[in-house]
């Protein structure tokens, strides 16, 4: 996710006509003000639209509301579908600074745009802590689903670098529920200007886990693997940047979730062998997996002898089956056995 500038604030004033090129034997439309310069650089991968052959202004325009931020997704319905903030839209206010940040929405109805409605606007509140404000983004209708992002700005804390002030140093994830977590994936913006040095994670039991420097070009990212521990955030907290560059973030974080080992075969006594499921450690989750048994449930003894072979890989779940050591079938009328990661 990488770290964006507000966008300028640009009320919904619907003014711009294409200007389409002219058909054979057509008069060409006189365009009021002159088009917009159109030389696309060079090394411009694509050809030019054989439709649409310039922009321009007229000057006629229609306004309907006095707020900004406005990104119209058009939907199969017809309508468009319009987040909006700051101002005023028919009475109804959304102003995206403050504990009390709201981000609007609305629907635009109709395809005259100088004869145009917006209809069916409301606000959404949303406290935006830690950060101080928060804004629109994204806006997607698909399959009748309204997909309707929003970002923050104006960081609650700060990092200053050769008295440079960075904003916006860090981000929280939250789960709905604790999770048991013990790795995390961490990628830079692949630019080769912005790079994080140095940051910490923070989990909401307290304890914290140091990381590095994350490689810039972000074809690699930093694996940090710590003891597992049960926590229903985590924060990632930038620490120190590569200095002369303002937009540090990251491009991708993932947060992997302890998969314990879990038996899926109870022990069978008379071949002494049993099987459970774990994470391939193939994909680096660096534990070691011991057999112990006990006939009480309170003494456990490692059984170095077991043999342990992987019987079937499905994705990153490895079902693995266990023989015991010593004397098959088993000798002891009760025998417990467990599998631990370490
Ligand atoms: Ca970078």
């Amino acid at each position: 996710m990488n770290i964006l500038q507000k966008q300028i604030s640009t009320p919904l004033i619907l003014s711009a006509v294409l200007a389409c090129g002219p058909a054979p034997g057509q008069v060409q439309q006189k365009l009021v003000d002159a088009p917009w310069p159109n030389q696309p650089p060079a090394e411009c991968p694509f050809t030019p639209s054989q439709t649409l052959k310039g922009i321009a202004f007229t000057g006629r325009h229609a306004e309907y509301a006095a707020a900004d931020t406005w990104y119209p997704s058009w939907a199969s319905d017809g309508n468009m579908y319009s987040p909006w903030t700051d101002g005023n839209v028919l009475g109804l206010v959304s102003n995206s600074a403050g504990a009390n940040a709201t981000t609007g929405y609305a629907t635009i109805l109709g395809d005259d745009p100088l004869n145009l409605q917006v209809v069916n606007q409301a606000v959404y509140p949303s406290d935006p802590s830690p950060f101080q404000s928060r804004y629109p983004c994204g806006s997607l209708v698909y399959n009748g689903v309204w997909y309707y992002g929003t970002y923050c700005l104006g960081g609650g804390q700060v990092v200053m670098n050769n008295g440079i002030t960075y904003n916006w140093p860090w981000l929280r994830l939250t789960w709905n529920e604790e999770q048991t977590v013990d790795r995390v994936w961490l990628f830079d913006r692949p630019n080769t200007y912005d790079q994080i040095t140095g940051g910490l994670l923070v989990f909401s039991d307290g304890s914290t886990v140091s990381v590095g420097a994350l490689p810039d070009d972000a074809t690699q990212g930093v694996e940090v693997c710590f003891p597992a521990r049960r926590v229903q955030w985590m924060d990632f907290r930038v620490t120190a940047v590569k200095p002369g560059w303002y937009n540090i973030g990251l491009s991708e974080i993932a947060v992997f979730r302890l998969m314990p080992p879990t038996i899926s075969v109870s022990l069978e006594q008379s071949s002494g062998e049993s099987s459970y499921t774990r994470r391939d450690p193939a994909v680096g989750t660096r534990l070691t997996y011991t057999v112990w048994t006990s006939t009480d449930l309170v003494t456990w003894t490692e059984d170095t002898a077991a043999t342990q072979t992987v019987t079937g890989t499905a994705g990153e779940v490895q079902t693995v089956k266990v023989r015991l050591g010593g004397t098959i079938p088993l000798a002891p009328p009760k025998l417990f056995v467990q599998i631990r990661a370490n």
